[in-house]
């Protein structure tokens, strides 16, 4: 193998990406990910245990990996956490109910992870089609009040985007967002 195959080589895996996808159960992980593999977001039953997808995108290798959010399955996110380079965290903008907890889950199993220092976190706040436009900027506005990241985190290190799974709205700046990261 000539060295110009071997620096191709390298850098074809250079444009991995290893993404994991969290974020409470019903947020609509999986059906982002259907959507943005062009997939049936209408045919999603309930992750159990986790599903590993490669989606290419613009020379990028993205494997997203979709992990179950049910309470009994959060403990064992970290197991994934090795070699991850982002975080996608799902919320749901129809159960802001549960913005509380998604706060708390979110800080204490991620933010706080010693072991995720250096990794990137997307923040999407899902099933927009759902919202009166109007309601876009306060839903969007609330969510950045309780999860106040800008404590723990550099600004170049996350996004918050609202999006929905069902339209594709709002995800392809996300993309675009993810591949410009320095990984
Ligand atoms: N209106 C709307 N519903 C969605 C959207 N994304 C997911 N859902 C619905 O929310 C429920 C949970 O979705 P799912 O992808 O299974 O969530 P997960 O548990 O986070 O993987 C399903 O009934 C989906 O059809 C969205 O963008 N808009
Ligand atoms: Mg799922």
């Amino acid at each position: 193998m000539g060295l110009l195959t071997i620096i191709k080589k390298q850098k074809i895996k250079d444009k991995e990406i290893r993404v994991l996808t969290l974020g409470l159960d019903n947020a609509g992980k999986t059906t982002i990910i259907k959507q943005i593999l062009g997939e049936d977001t209408k045919k999603v039953s309930p992750t159990m245990g986790f599903q590993i997808n490669t989606i290419q995108y613009k020379e990028y290798n993205l494997n997203m990996w979709d992990i179950g959010g049910q309470t009994t399955i959060r403990n064992f996110w970290s197991n994934y956490f090795d070699r991850s380079n982002i975080i996608i965290w799902v919320i749901d903008s129809l159960s802001l109910e549960r913005l509380d907890e998604s706060y708390q889950e979110l800080r204490e199993k991620i933010i706080l992870q010693d072991q995720l220092v250096g990794t990137y976190l997307v923040v999407l706040i899902n099933k927009v089609d759902m919202l009166d436009p109007q309601q876009h900027q306060s839903v969007k506005d609330q969510v950045i009040k309780v999860l106040n990241l800008d404590r723990e985190l550099n600004q170049d290190r996350y996004i918050i985007q609202l999006v929905s799974g069902y339209t594709g709205e709002g995800l392809s700046p996300v993309l675009d967002w993810m591949i410009e990261r320095d990984i």
